[in-house]
């Protein structure tokens, strides 16, 4: 695991022209054969060696055009495959012979089984792990895939492209043949072969041809697959009609398995998923599984055109493909649902899990510059903040602007594998505005700082805003230059007009849009003839930290009249998280807080404003999270006293709104058959949310337990017995409802994700040993993926005062668990660690034993490098 370095890169000595791959498929003993055409890239020595990658392999045979190699001429390790006195000028073939077990590779990376399913994950570096390979994503090579394998056991032969052929072999063996016109590199490629159901569709293309579309998934579970199909063929329709992009195979597959360390993956016309976000019905999903399922489907299928038409020159351009593709999902989202309702949980989401990352020892830019196993670099800041620097671009230069630049890159780079600096020239190019400045949002980590203070002078009508900004230091960067950053504004006037900002001087202002360019700016408004309400960072144009002393009574203002409905939320947040803080200081000395009226009347206004859709009224009542408070109060934190407090404010704002509450658990009762729709899903929100503020007003548990009865849908059902659960864990009535809900879903281990969620996320420090108990129920699953995260990754994750015990106990079980995880998993050990970023803020007796359970880690024996990696990083 040594550090790989992005000014390292430079392209390889040998081309690939062309992969032919046969798979003898066996649970233990699977044949690969690999026959490779390559020739030596003009103007490389002669002398040079064709040096391939290998990951646990087993080589059982080696030829160079169909003639052994002489062992002088080559050295094999098991990571490496070294071939010398190769042509200087004419192509060869290299055809290399491995040998591998399914069944044995419990990392899920390369090629490996599940529920008897032989399946294959690629992404980053796991096509290694099949056979030595230049396994890099700008190798780029068409290939033809033949697989062979028992036909009882395995009656479906699936890989990339199209379907060539196939036959039975007569000794209980068939075969099937796929080839993929369109270059790809090997983390795209794809196999996966069993015994599957299937549900069929086709959409047809804006040219008019005609795409077969296929979702396998479970014998059994074909209906769990219609809303998955349907978010497909929307999201097709959405990429020809936003982006102009078309599907260019005759067919496009998605397989669903039940273990995988990522939530889904792109392969070129075969995407894999985790079943988690394929499978769906009213009885066993969520609202908010629909939502992620239309997501994450998009996602993959956007990946057709930004990721495998264009692909990434090395990893270190990851976010080129995965930011870019976020924001594509998150535009197809708000495009399908509510663009408000979207942009505050995207937000919202930003800010709980990209910000943290960003602040603490894992910090890093969105275009790294080393790394030293890229399985963690797979992070949010990568994919998020990626996303918003896409938004940001968008923002800077207008929608027109960026369509034309998305337009030339599609064009000019179909077909390659490019870097961040190709894809800003193209936008650079269409706009003649000069991105380097721009682009630190790449290159410089850390979420900037911006405060803002206001002046008005009545008698001249001139309004001011200066603006300082500075972006923290972050590991390997200590200091850092001024960005470009986007704030959309409004000035909002007494009568409830917004006044023209063309008279501004001092920025560059476009449309509402102020670019803050330098540390410090003083932007001057002219022709104001009332004090205006600043509402500043409209929409979250900048992934920014925003520090600005507003009064309670500007912020109120904002949350009633702003026409910008993501700013009124974003005004209710504000006002809320003060008083959060205080809540917190009060709970720390053992003393029972209060909550400002303005907040309350705010949201309360918020929640009885029926021109305002549910959903939004749902998360405007949602109050920051523990998480955010603790990010707010920034050190020496007690989670305990945190906790306490967003428990006295809530209660307070339950109290005084008992009355709209209750109103809303009427009226928003959703009538007739379940539709996932996002109105019918923001109605479920809305009542859930009144539900459990009621539950926090009455301070029992029948009203939560009379709706856990009534549920016909599992939105309802979960929210219920969160409610009870987290509320009133011990009451006997609580008890009941989970093992009633463990008997009902038994068999159905999506839905046991949820119970176990449910109790591993129950606040206190009891929590610990409910883990624990959990952990020993015949129902959970430690080389489960889904199952480890639902049990372990939320506890660690979500719970702040369980896992945070004061005692460190949290921290020991969490070292103990990435020991017992590593060895199998790595990916998922190192993912799961990370949920220790944050140690360095807590007060310092936890934070204390959060630095033993870290060193703890480091100094066991035979760590992976995935968990090695990240224990050394948060440690530095
Ligand atoms: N490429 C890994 C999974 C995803 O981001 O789509
Ligand atoms: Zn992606």
């Amino acid at each position: 695991g040594e550090i790989i370095h992005l000014e390292d890169y430079r392209p390889t000595d040998f081309v690939l022209e062309r992969v032919d791959l046969t798979f003898e498929l066996d649970p233990r003993e699977t044949k690969v054969e690999a026959r490779l055409i390559f020739h030596r890239r003009e103007g490389v020595s002669p002398d040079a060696p064709l040096i391939l990658d290998g990951d646990e392999l087993k080589m059982t045979g080696l030829l160079f055009d169909q003639e052994e190699i002489l062992a002088a001429n080559y050295d094999v390790a098991d990571d490496s495959l070294t071939i010398r006195n190769l042509p200087a000028t004419a192509p060869f073939e290299i055809t290399i012979t491995t040998e591998v077990n399914p069944e044995a590779n419990t990392k899920l990376m390369g090629l490996y089984r599940t529920s008897n399913v032989y399946c294959t994950q690629c992404e980053a570096e796991g096509f290694r792990r099949i056979t030595y390979f230049p396994d890099r994503p700008d190798v780029l090579a068409v290939y033809t895939v033949n697989i062979i394998a028992d036909k009882q056991t395995a009656p479906l032969l699936l890989a990339n492209g199209n379907y060539l052929g196939g036959a039975s072999m007569g000794d209980g063996r068939h075969f099937a043949a796929w080839f993929d016109p369109h270059p790809k590199p090997s983390y795209l490629f794809a196999l996966v072969a069993g015994d599957l159901g299937v549900v069929e569709d086709t959409f047809t293309t804006m040219s008019g041809r005609e795409v077969a579309l296929r979702i396998y998934v479970e014998h059994g579970k074909e209906p769990r697959a219609a809303y998955a199909m349907d978010a497909l063929k929307r999201s097709m329709k959405w990429d020809e009609e936003v982006f102009g992009r078309e599907y260019d195979l005759d067919i496009f597959m998605i397989v669903a398995v039940s273990d995988f360390n990522m939530g889904a993956m792109e392969n070129k016309g075969l995407n894999v998923f985790n079943d988690k976000y394929v499978l769906a019905d009213p009885q066993t999903a969520t609202d908010a599984d629909y939502a992620n399922i239309e997501a994450i489907i998009a996602h993959e299928y956007f990946h057709n055109w930004t990721g495998n038409r264009i692909t990434c020159r090395d990893w270190f351009q990851l976010c080129l493909k995965e930011g870019l593709t976020v924001y594509r999902d998150h535009e197809f989202s708000a495009d399908q649902r509510s663009r408000t309702v979207k942009r505050v949980a995207e937000v919202r989401h930003l800010k709980a899990e990209q910000f943290p990352e960003d602040a603490g020892p894992l910090a890093h830019p969105v275009r790294p510059t080393k790394y030293r196993e890229i399985n963690n670099f797979y992070t949010t800041t990568v994919y998020e903040k990626g996303s918003e620097v896409t938004r940001m671009l968008a923002t800077v230069l207008g929608p027109d602007l960026f369509k034309k630049g998305m337009d030339l890159y599609f064009d000019r780079h179909d077909g390659q594998a490019v870097t961040i600096e190709d894809f800003v020239a193209c936008f650079a190019e269409v706009s003649k505005r000069d991105m380097t400045q721009f682009s630190l949002w790449y290159h410089q980590a850390g979420t900037p700082l911006v405060t803002a203070s206001t002046a008005y002078d009545a008698a001249k009508q001139v309004f001011t805003l200066s603006l300082e900004q500075m972006v923290p230091p972050t590991p390997g960067q200590s200091t850092k230059e001024p960005m470009h950053i986007p704030l959309r504004v409004g000035l909002l006037l007494e009568d409830g007009s917004e006044a023209a900002l063309s008279s501004a001087t001092g920025a560059e202002v476009t449309g509402d849009v102020i670019h803050l360019v330098e540390r410090k700016q003083t932007v001057t408004f002219t022709g104001i003839v009332s004090r205006p309400v600043l509402s500043l960072n409209r929409g979250f144009s900048a992934p920014i930290n925003l520090h600005f002393e507003q009064t309670p009574a500007d912020r109120a203002h904002i949350a009633r009249h702003e026409s910008d409905l993501f700013a009124r939320w974003q005004a209710l947040n504000d006002l809320a998280l003060p008083n959060l803080v205080a809540a917190t200081a009060i709970a720390r000395e053992g003393a029972k807080a209060e909550c400002d009226r303005a907040l309350i009347d705010a949201l309360l206004a918020a929640a009885a404003d029926a021109r305002l859709e549910p959903a939004f009224r749902a998360q405007a009542l949602a109050l920051p999270s523990e998480a955010d408070v603790a990010r707010e109060i920034g050190s020496n934190n007690n989670p305990d006293a945190i906790h306490a407090g967003r428990q006295d404010i809530m209660t307070a704002i339950a109290k005084a709104g008992r009355d709209i509450f209750s109103t809303l658990a009427d009226e928003m009762v959703v009538d007739g058959p379940f539709s996932p729709d996002a109105a019918s899903a923001g109605r479920r929100a809305l009542r859930n949310t009144a539900l459990s503020y009621l539950v926090y007003a009455e301070n029992q548990p029948d009203r939560a337990l009379d709706a856990f009865k009534s549920a016909n849908n599992m939105t309802d059902l979960s929210q219920a017995l969160t409610i009870l659960a987290h509320r009133f864990p011990d009451d006997r009535k609580t008890v009941e409802a989970l093992s009633a809900f463990k008997a009902r879903f038994g068999d159905n281990a999506l839905v046991i994700d949820k119970w176990f969620t449910i109790q591993a996320t129950i606040p206190g420090a009891d929590a610990l040993g409910r883990v624990r108990t959990l952990m020993a129920d015949p129902l959970f699953n430690s080389t489960n993926p889904n199952r480890v995260r639902a049990l372990v990754g939320t506890f660690a994750f979500s719970n702040p005062t369980g896992f945070n015990r004061a005692d460190g106990e949290g921290y020991r079980f969490l070292a103990r668990q990435i020991l017992d995880i590593d060895p199998r998993n790595p990916q998922l050990a190192a993912r799961i660690l990370t949920s220790m970023r944050s140690w360095r803020s807590l007060e310092d007796v936890r934070a204390e034993h959060a630095l033993n359970a870290l060193r703890e880690i480091a100094a066991a024996p035979k760590l992976s490098v995935d968990v090695s990696d990240i224990v050394e990083r948060m440690l530095k």
